[in-house]
Order: structure tokens, then sequence, then C-alpha cells
């Protein structure tokens, strides 16, 4: 259904027994914070908000043991909630509406689309063409090496070809960024491991909380069961945000208030191994590159999930606001180097983003390229969408 996905085979039900372990949605139920580490053994828990797939009687999630950490108390357990309303019925899934969104990309893109299409109308193909359009380029934030590339890539195309119309040149160019953007095109792979441990970071107000909602109605609709974990374990807004994503999917969050986020990261993954929960997605708060102790926090989450279990996380995924213009290109490196992404997710395409920092990803980091495995095109659950090069660059310019 989801063509973003890189599916093996049909997925198999989960059949993972989760527990009523005491991981509740806190922020959601108004749940006071545990100030002690969580009982190995836990209280026969409340149901909290389950996914519909979801059976309520297995062991419980054994609470991870002290001496697993690295520099840190174990993290207590949020106590099981008071009895929470159950989640209300799935909605029946609708298939994906991709004119919409496409629309919406548009929509955000029409600057530059604007200002690059508008070029080709009665245009003659001479020097001053490729200078508008090496303007147009620069505007959409294509950046200098990124647009030399592609005035010299299209010149030589036009030579070659024989081009003498501008709408031919403008099909040139499309098909160049095409080239370009395909080195970013590349589904997830969700069903490598299980649970399947995603971690998410980024720069303030980025959009990754939002995403992580959409992501797990996304793999909800592929039959995978989710568990979410707040690590911005500062601030109450944070965890309500995600809880509130949480009760709207019918997921459970793993939340703790203050303490150590690597711990929430450990326990959620713990509880996700346990249950054979298919995704465990783990929230961080947003963080400037250059704030070295918060970097450093980040690189212990990581580390700490690869204590959770081999190999985690499976997906490092760095949420990128579409509107950052060629400090994207920045913000992929230093978290790159914190945390070895995997996978990018640009957000708020459906706003003012001018487009040409995703193509100066996909050339300047043409030898290892990062894929984009979503965009997001607004802040409603199906907006989320696969990256497609062509769409993308049609968005561009037709
Ligand atoms: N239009 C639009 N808005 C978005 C999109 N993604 C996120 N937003 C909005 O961007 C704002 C910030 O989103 P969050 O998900 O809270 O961002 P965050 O990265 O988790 O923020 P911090 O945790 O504070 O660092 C919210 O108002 C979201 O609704 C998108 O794709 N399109
Ligand atoms: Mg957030």
């Amino acid at each position: 259904m989801f063509g973003f996905l890189r599916r093996k085979k049909t997925p198999a039900p989960d059949t993972s027994a989760p527990a009523a372990a005491p991981i509740v949605a806190d922020a959601a139920a108004g749940t006071p914070p545990a100030a002690v580490p969580a009982p190995t053994a836990p209280e026969p828990a409340a149901p909290a908000p389950v996914a519909p797939s979801v059976a309520a009687s297995a062991p419980a999630a054994p609470a991870p043991s002290a001496d697993r950490w690295v520099g840190s108390p174990a993290p207590a357990l949020t106590p099981a909630a008071p009895p929470a309303p159950p989640a209300p019925p799935a909605e029946p899934p609708a298939p994906p509406v991709r004119t919409g969104w496409m629309a919406r990309l548009k929509q955000g893109l029409t600057k530059t689309r604007d200002n690059l299409a508008g070029l080709f109308v009665g245009a003659r193909i001479d020097e001053a063409l490729y200078e508008e359009l090496e303007t147009a380029l620069l505007v959409s934030d294509a950046g200098v090496e990124t647009t030399r590339h592609l005035l010299e890539q299209l010149k030589r195309r036009v030579k070659e070809q024989r081009l003498t119309d501008a709408a031919q040149v403008r099909e040139a160019l499309r098909a160049l960024i095409v080239e370009t953007l395909m080195a970013l095109e590349r589904p997830i792979d969700i069903d490598r491991a299980t649970p399947l441990v995603v971690m998410i970071s980024g720069v303030n107000g980025a959009g990754k909380t939002t995403s992580i909602g959409k992501l797990a109605h996304h793999l909800q609709r592929e039959g995978k069961t989710i568990l979410l974990a707040a690590g911005d374990t500062f601030r109450a807004a944070a965890r309500e945000q995600l809880a509130e994503w949480g009760l709207r999917n019918g997921v459970q969050v793993v939340s703790q208030q203050g303490g150590d986020p690597a711990a929430v990261a450990f326990d959620a993954v713990s509880a996700g191994k346990a249950r054979q929960t298919g995704v465990v997605i783990i929230d961080t708060a947003g963080r400037l590159p250059t704030q070295n102790h918060l970097m450093d926090e980040l690189r212990k989450i990581h580390r700490v999930l690869g204590k959770a279990m081999d190999e985690a996380p499976h997906e490092s995924l760095l949420v990128l606001d579409g509107n950052t213009g060629q400090n994207m290109l920045a913000q992929v490196k230093a978290f790159d180097d914190a945390v070895r992404l995997t996978g990018l997710v640009v957000t708020k395409l459906d706003g003012t983003a001018k487009g040409g920092a995703l193509v100066a990803l996909a050339h300047t980091r043409r030898e290892r390229p990062i894929p984009v495995y979503f965009i997001g095109v607004g802040e409603g659950l199906d907006d989320l969408q696969a990256f497609s090069a062509s769409e993308f660059a049609s968005a561009l310019l037709d």
C-alpha cells in the first residue's frame, strides 16, 4: 500500500503479547512522576490505551537491571495509569490520497517553481537564460556548488542533444534534477528487526514530534505495533505532546519526568523487546549542533540504545525543517557525526520552503547519500509521504 516502506513480504501478524507493563502515557493520564525505580514485577496494571492489535495478557516487560547502565541510574518506569478510556476504534484505513499532498507540496514550492519554470516561457536559449537560471537556482537554496554543476551539465546536454526549444531545455533540467535527487530516494526497510528501533533527532522545532505521530500512523497501517519513547524528559509540554500523538494513534508512550533521556530510551527498547513490538520510536529534545553538552547527550542516547539491543538504533533519523535552506547541509553533517544518520525526514514542505537545498544535499553528499525517507506536507496524520525524486522535481518545475 505504502510504496515508501520496503517490505520483504506481507508482514506476519504481530503475535506479540504485550504486557500490562508499567509503561504509560503519563502526561496524558496525568500520572504523577515516579520517584523510585520501577519494580521488576509490576503491579497488575490498569489497561492503558493500547492499539486494537495489542493483546493484553502477557508477561510484563522486565525493568532493565541497573548494572547495564552507563553512567546513569536505572530509570523509573512511570507507574501504571489509572484506568484510561479505551482508545477510540481505529478508523478504517483509507487509501492514501496522493493528489492532495502533491498539491500541497506544489503549493509550498510555488515561489521556486514560478522562478524556475517562468524562465523558460517563450525564452531564447542564450547566455542571458543561463544567467537567469543561475540566479533562480541560487535563490532556491541550491547553493553555489550545486548550481554550477547543474548549469554545466545542462549546457553540455543542450549542446550534445542539439536542443533548440526552451521547453526542451526545461525538460533537460528536470531530468538532471531527478537524476541528482535519485540519490536520496530509498524506502525504509521496516522489517529488518523486531523491534525496529528508530531514533529521531533534530534542531528545535524541526517537526520531530509531529513526524513521529505521523510515522506511527503509517506504520500501524502497515500492520506494525508501535511504542513511543518521550526522550525529551525535561519539558512537560514535550511529553504531553508525544502523549497526545500516542492517544491519537492508540499507542503507548514510555515517559518519565526529568532524569536521563537515555534511560527512557533504554526502557522503551527493553519493553519493545519483551513485547516483540514492531517499531520503537524515540523522540528527543531539539538541540543545535553548537550545543556541545546536548550533542553529547544525543550521543549517549545513541550509545545506550546499542546496549539495549544489538544494532540499535536500526534507524537514526534527522528531521529537517524544509525552510532551513543551505544550513540543512551543516545540520546533516553535525548530526551525522554525532549519531551516524541513516535517513532524513524533511518537514514543512507545504509552507514556504524553496526546495533547492534538497538538490544541494543530494549533490554535495553524492559519495555517501543519506536517504530522505519521508517528507512532511502538513500537520495531519496523513501528511507524511515517501520522498520521490520525480515528484519533487515536478513540484519544482511543472
Ligand atoms: N505545515 C507544517 N507544519 C509542520 C509540519 N511538521 C511539523 N509542523 C509544525 O511545526 C511545529 C513544530 O513541530 P514539532 O513536532 O513540535 O517540532 P519538534 O522538532 O518536535 O520541536 P521540539 O521538540 O521543540 O524541538 C508544530 O507547530 C507542528 O505542527 C509539516 O510538515 N507541515
Ligand atoms: Mg518535539
